[in-house]
């Protein structure tokens, strides 16, 4: 599928199914600016998951921004690119964008060693949305992986905006959030604050 191309600048969208319906969730993203929309829905069913693509593919289009869905490799076709983590397995034949979450340096080199559009670097900071990640990792090893990284890096993991400013020093171009937007008050705000 040839969808929206990748420009991933400010904030990347995350639409978890944990903080409330990601159809909902995925417009506001796209309303506050968002450079991509990722659909992120770790206990829902596929076809609840594939039911809330095919509302949302339209609409993202419409707005020229990537829908990247997390996880689910047997959906790719029904948004313009699949997001992996690291135990999900190789990316399936035309599967349009590819994202790979990855925590050092060897995993970025893996990542681009096998083609994705961009990678996904973090915990930056510690955080309770995932807490299988680790512990935080600090802006150094963000800043060698924008320096060894051909291909465009996502910093991720307890983003806030109190942090962002030292974040945005680091160089990194995009940021994704999930708690700090979605779980705000005025989430609408809250994410367009991030993107400015
Ligand atoms: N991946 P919040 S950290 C989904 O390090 C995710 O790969 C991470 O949520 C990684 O903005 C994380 O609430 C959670 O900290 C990000």
């Amino acid at each position: 599928m040839t969808g929206p191309a990748l420009s991933l600048r400010g904030l990347y969208g995350m639409a978890d199914a944990d903080f409330g319906d990601p159809v909902a969730l995925s417009e506001m993203l796209l309303d506050a600016g968002a450079c991509a929309v990722q659909l992120r829905a770790k206990t829902w069913s596929d076809e609840k998951v594939a039911q809330a693509l095919r509302q949302l593919l339209p609409r993202c289009q419409a707005a020229g921004v990537p829908l990247i869905v997390n996880d689910r490799a047997a959906l790719a076709h029904l948004a313009d690119g699949l997001h992996l983590g690291q135990n999900d397995g190789p990316f399936p034949e035309n599967c349009g964008l590819k994202g790979r979450s990855t925590h050092d340096l060897e995993q970025l080199r893996a990542a681009m060693q096998e083609g994705v559009d961009y990678v996904g670097f973090g915990p930056i900071y510690t955080t309770a949305t995932k807490a299988e990640a680790g512990p935080g990792q600090g802006l150094a090893p963000l800043g060698k992986v924008l320096q060894q990284s051909r291909i465009p890096v996502v910093a991720i993991g307890g983003i806030t905006l109190a942090r962002l400013p030292e974040l945005r020093r680091s160089g990194v171009q995009s940021w994704a959030v999930i708690s700090a937007i979605l779980g705000a008050p005025d989430p609408l705000a809250a994410a367009r604050a991030f993107h400015d």
